[in-house]
């Protein structure tokens, strides 16, 4: 089964989002795995972003999503990576459509709401950045043969 990482960034902590965020995953039919409000380091943030160091924006990237608490999220579903980057919308909430998180709630570029890994492979590697394997639960839920 497919696991994705999540995070809803400081603009939709400070926004009070995590709940309505949170909720359109588990009404998806997802499973959540593993979560925690945390405070980025400016080291793990740059790991985080490494693809995007030659960026003029990058500097701007560390800055915000250090400067509050993340919401960090491990999900499993069938699809998952995809399907939640669906869910998200466009990068840019000017483009993103209209019922997706971003187009739903962002206004501008930096501000976002929501990261979500891009591929398996990132997925992969963002996991072990944010989380500890003990700190993913393994499990399935009752109604998983009704999704
Ligand atoms: P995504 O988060 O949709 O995977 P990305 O990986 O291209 O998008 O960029 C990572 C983040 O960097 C993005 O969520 C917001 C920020 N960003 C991207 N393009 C930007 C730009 N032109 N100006 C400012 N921030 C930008
Ligand atoms: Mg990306």
């Amino acid at each position: 089964m497919e696991r994705t990482y999540l995070m809803i960034k400081p603009d939709g902590v400070q926004r009070n989002l995590i709940g309505e965020v949170v909720s359109r995953f588990e009404k998806k039919g997802f499973t959540l795995v593993g979560a925690k409000l945390m405070t980025v380091t400016k080291e793990i943030a740059e790991t985080h972003y490494a693809e995007h160091k030659e960026r003029p924006f990058f500097g701007e990237l560390v800055d915000f999503i250090t400067s509050g608490p993340v919401f960090a999220m491990v999900w499993e579903g069938e699809n998952v990576i995809s399907t939640a980057r669906t869910m998200m919308g466009s990068t840019n909430p000017a483009d993103a459509a209209p019922g997706t998180i971003r187009g739903d709630f962002g206004v501008q570029v930096a501000m976002n709401v929501i990261h979500g890994s891009d591929s398996p492979e990132s997925a992969k590697r963002e996991i072990a950045i944010f989380f500890n394997e003990n700190e993913l639960n393994n499990y399935e839920k009752a109604v998983s043969k009704w999704v």
